[in-house]
């Protein structure tokens, strides 16, 4: 059987969250991230490997029955994936409408997945509704995405206007915009359905003064999405205090939009 440290689902997802990391959106256990995996793709390094434990999820999701997930771990750093990737990552089959997780390799401590789980299998399902191409759900801390959550209005609209506004590509590369949760407790149900519903209209959801959740058909378009939507916080950040002069105009969104051939949520934009 081959190595499933070569496997590239595995080096590329050591290679994200070692990224995450490096960007510093990821201090301490924060963050978690699951990838959707083809059963083929977990045949090949896996065959035949046994069910090592049977962990309950607390939540039914009949339409992953029977999917594989490789997922980082709960109390994880990621700081630590790429010296012991066995150790905080999993792969896991969800069984049982989705009540059963079955893991198959990894979490090699005795650990188990991420306490976000709710919140990212719920977010599967609602993004491969969406888009049956998605695969990835993706959450970190970026500072400056937070730090927004504290200074500007929480309203989805003007939240992503302003996102849109701070680099030309914004609107390009989430078009859909940025929907944005307040705070609400973390790891349970309820902020896993809440994220969900979030997830039926954009592929980023901000969770106020805690992170953001972003979801994609790849690693390299999620890490790209949520890169995106931090570097324009962060020039608001710098910006916010200070006189605006200048700004992209809702006319010159117009002429991105006919450029690269893309459509910004309905009643975003101005006419
Ligand atoms: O500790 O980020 O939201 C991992 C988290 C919880
Ligand atoms: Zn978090």
């Amino acid at each position: 059987m081959k190595d499933v440290l070569t496997a590239p689902f595995m080096v590329e997802m050591i290679r994200t969250v070692t990224n995450m990391y490096a960007h510093g959106w990821d201090e301490r256990n924060g963050g978690n991230v699951s990838v959707m995996l083809d059963e083929s793709q977990v045949r090949e390094y896996l065959d035949g490997a046994g069910v090592k434990l049977k962990i309950p999820t607390g939540f039914t999701a009949p339409s992953l029955d029977g999917k594989y997930f490789l997922v980082t771990g709960t109390g994880k750093y990621f700081k630590n994936v790429q010296y012991a990737p066995e150790v905080n990552l999993g792969i896991v089959r969800l069984t049982a409408y989705g009540e059963l997780a079955e893991l198959i390799w990894g979490f090699e401590d005795g650990g188990s997945f991420t306490s976000e789980f709710p919140a990212h299998m719920m977010s599967h399902v609602a993004r491969l509704k969406a888009d049956p191409q998605n695969r990835v759900v993706m959450h970190c801390h970026p500072a400056n995405l937070l730090a927004m959550t504290y200074v500007h209005p929480l309203d989805e609209r003007e939240f992503t206007r302003t996102l849109w506004q701070m680099c030309t590509e914004c609107i390009v590369v989430f078009p859909e915009g940025v929907n944005v949760l307040p705070w609400m407790l973390c790891g349970t149900n309820e902020i896993g359905e809440a994220t969900a519903e979030k997830m039926q209209t954009a592929r980023l959801v901000v969770w106020s003064q805690h992170g953001i959740y972003g979801a994609g058909k790849d690693l390299d378009e999620t890490f790209g999405l949520i890169e995106t939507a931090e570097k324009a916080a962060e020039i608001y950040m710098k910006i916010a205090h200070l006189p605006r002069l200048n700004t992209i105009t809702d006319e010159q969104m117009h002429l991105l939009e006919k450029r690269f051939g893309i459509k910004a949520r309905e009643g975003y934009l101005e006419d």
